[in-house]
């Protein structure tokens, strides 16, 4: 029996490892207080709940044959830090689901059950981390426009981007057909999904829904967030705002993001709405809760003001569009945050 403990400690173990990595990950980069609190809760009840076992006695790490196979695999290389999450995040569960188990045969039985309880907190928590917080912790959003492409289709300045590394792309089109539109949106949808990037479409909902985008982005004038949440749960829904009012509003109506700007003057949006641009952005960085991007006339010279001012992850049309060769242009605004 004494190797059934030596299972529930290593397991204790490995899962408290694995919730400490998702932990650091929401405290220092989601940057989200609420999951960081759940996720420290899990942990100490991981290790609290353990039956005063004799489980260090039972302990012997070097001897663990896990140990040797582990040095040897290159299964867990990391290109990413969504790959962080999942496999810690599989880490947890199924360490979880191993401590259960093994604790009913040494006669542990509401343990075990108390173990069953967090596994499945873990699989809410999973959800929420995964859905849309983790999507604007980048640094560059792309959003397209055809008339601003020198030439190029939509189609091929998202290549373009997709290549460049942006990880987030907008489908913006003011001069299209629902119809045309939604074709382009319906291949681009292909062509970020094998490329695992974000993919936002800009007004229609229908389009958005029907392709299955990650998300839609909406204006003040569109349709009311609450409404567009029923229609998709899981669709992330950002909103563009102007100033504070709309950006506690959008919170308050559950928006997933919003969009800041625009912060400086710009060409590219007709009828462009007043803000208060930097000084807006400033406040919306001390004072906002969810993910925000700053949009608006943001290019290669300013872009180092838009950080110092509480920028994060900027939205540009023209200044990546308009560019000939997009991929050096992300490399030199990326340079400069
Ligand atoms: N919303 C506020 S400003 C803007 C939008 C869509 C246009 C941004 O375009 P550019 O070319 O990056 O200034
Ligand atoms: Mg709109």
């Amino acid at each position: 029996m004494m190797n059934v403990y030596r299972v529930v400690d290593a397991n204790i173990n490995r899962v408290s490892e694995g919730l400490r990595v998702l932990e650091d990950i929401s405290r220092f980069i989601i940057e989200n207080s609420k999951m960081t609190e759940t996720i420290r809760d899990i942990r100490h009840k991981v290790r609290k709940t353990t039956p005063k076992l004799s489980l260090i006695e039972s302990r012997d790490s070097m001897k663990d044959i896990g140990y040797e196979i582990s040095k040897k695999t290159t299964l867990d290389i990391k290109k990413d830090l969504k790959d962080i999450i999942d496999a810690n995040f599989k880490r947890v569960q199924e360490g979880l689901r191993s401590i259960e188990e093994h604790l009913k045969i040494i006669g542990y039985y509401e343990e075990s059950k108390i173990y069953e309880g967090l596994r499945y907190k873990t699989y809410d928590l999973e959800k929420n981390f995964k859905s849309k917080k983790l999507v604007l912790n980048t640094d560059i959003y792309g959003i397209t426009s055809e008339e601003f492409s020198l030439g190029r289709s939509n189609i091929e300045v998202v290549k373009n981007m997709i290549e460049a590394r942006i990880k987030v792309i907008q489908y913006r089109e003011k001069n299209k057909s629902k119809h045309e539109k939604y074709i382009e949106c319906k291949k681009i949808r292909d062509i970020t999904k094998e490329k695992d990037v974000i993919f936002i479409v800009n007004d229609d909902v229908d389009i958005a829904m029907s392709i299955n985008a990650d998300g839609i982005h909406l204006g003040q004038d569109d349709m009311p967030i609450k409404e567009v949440r029923k229609l998709s749960k899981n669709m992330m829904i950002g909103i563009s705002t102007h100033n504070k009012n709309q950006a506690k509003k959008a919170v308050k109506d559950g928006a997933d993001y919003i969009g800041v700007g625009p912060i400086f003057k710009t060409n590219t949006k007709k009828n462009v709405e007043k803000s208060e641009g930097l000084k807006y952005l400033k406040w919306v960085s001390e004072n906002i809760d969810i993910p925000y991007v700053s949009i608006g006339g943001i290019n290669e010279s300013n872009i180092s003001e838009v950080k110092k001012y509480g920028g994060k992850c900027f939205a540009m049309i023209s200044e990546i569009v308009a560019s000939k060769d997009i991929e050096k242009k992300v490399k030199n605004l990326r340079e400069l945050i």
